[in-house]
């Protein structure tokens, strides 16, 4: 009934991962290797033009896009509702949603390229490497990810990127002063779509910006995501343990590089 085309460590993977999780939903499970280029497969690109992951397939209805994924499968599956009910509830969310699609998701490919999969891309053979980068649709996107290859955290995008990330850290520790979820009163699809961004933080070696002493609030929520059900089926069960420990290490390795960034973006 439920097809997911997904990739483990990939953000918008986990967040539909997170909510089909939530909403204790079954899936039959197509990996996508975006790292060796499976998203400009012909036959995927016929399911998403985007060239992206994830693909949500439903009784045969093709569906991109994964805060609208998220919000399909919220109408289609009501019971455990993940919305709030008022129209100012709604308006939160959207918030969030839009903050995370339009600023954060563009800034999370140039921080984590710059930092871990830079390594292993660096040993593909240079033809396969130009051809998946010549492949991404979006030319900013593309000169990004040229850019971060080659210089890695010292690449010009850099800053700015990390800088945007800091920035939903900070905007989740002040909202998170007046409730207990960024959904309202109960875990919902602004929590589901803010996780994977924290949790790159983390798994790029970055845990200074997201423990207690600088963020108490953000600190106490991520431990909650992080101790439902939901969080080892959408994201534990899909992240071997030795690719997390890879990149947390040449995160932590990257760290004396990053924390002047982060120091200069003013907000660590
Ligand atoms: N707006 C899209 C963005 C999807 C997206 O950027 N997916 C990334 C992984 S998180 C991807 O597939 N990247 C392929 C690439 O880098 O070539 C969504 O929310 O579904």
């Amino acid at each position: 009934m439920l097809a997911l085309y997904h990739f483990s460590f990939s953000t918008c993977s986990q967040k539909v991962r997170l909510v089909l999780a939530e909403k204790g939903l079954d899936f039959t499970s197509h990996e996508v290797d975006i790292l060796g280029g499976a998203q400009h497969d012909p036959a995927y690109v016929e399911l998403n033009p985007n060239r992206v992951v994830p693909t949500l397939v439903h009784d045969g209805v093709v569906l991109v896009e994964s805060t609208l994924i998220n919000e399909y499968l919220d109408d289609a599956f009501p019971e455990n509702p993940m919305r709030p009910a008022t129209p100012a509830g709604r308006h939160a969310l959207r918030l969030w949603t839009k903050l995370l699609d339009e600023k954060v998701h563009p800034a999370a490919p140039v921080v984590t390229f710059a930092i871990g999969p830079r390594t292993i891309l660096l040993q593909q053979p240079d033809e396969v490497r130009e051809a998946n980068i010549a492949a991404i649709p979006d030319p900013k996107a593309r000169a990004a990810r040229r850019s971060v290859l080659e210089h890695g955290v010292k690449a010009p995008e850099f800053a700015g990127a990390l800088s945007q990330m800091i920035d939903l850290l900070d905007r989740m520790e002040s909202a998170l002063a007046s409730v207990q979820w960024l959904s309202g009163e109960s875990y919902g699809l602004a929590d589901a779509a803010a996780l994977p961004y924290v949790l790159r933080l983390d798994h790029s070696g970055m845990a200074p910006l997201l423990g207690a002493a600088a963020r108490p609030r953000l600190a106490d929520w991520y431990q909650r995501v992080q101790s439902r059900p939901s969080f080892a089926t959408a994201v534990t069960q899909w992240a071997p343990e030795e690719a997390v420990a890879f990149l947390r290490g040449m995160g932590e390795a990257a760290w004396p590089d990053v924390e002047p960034i982060a120091m200069a973006a003013g907000r660590s």
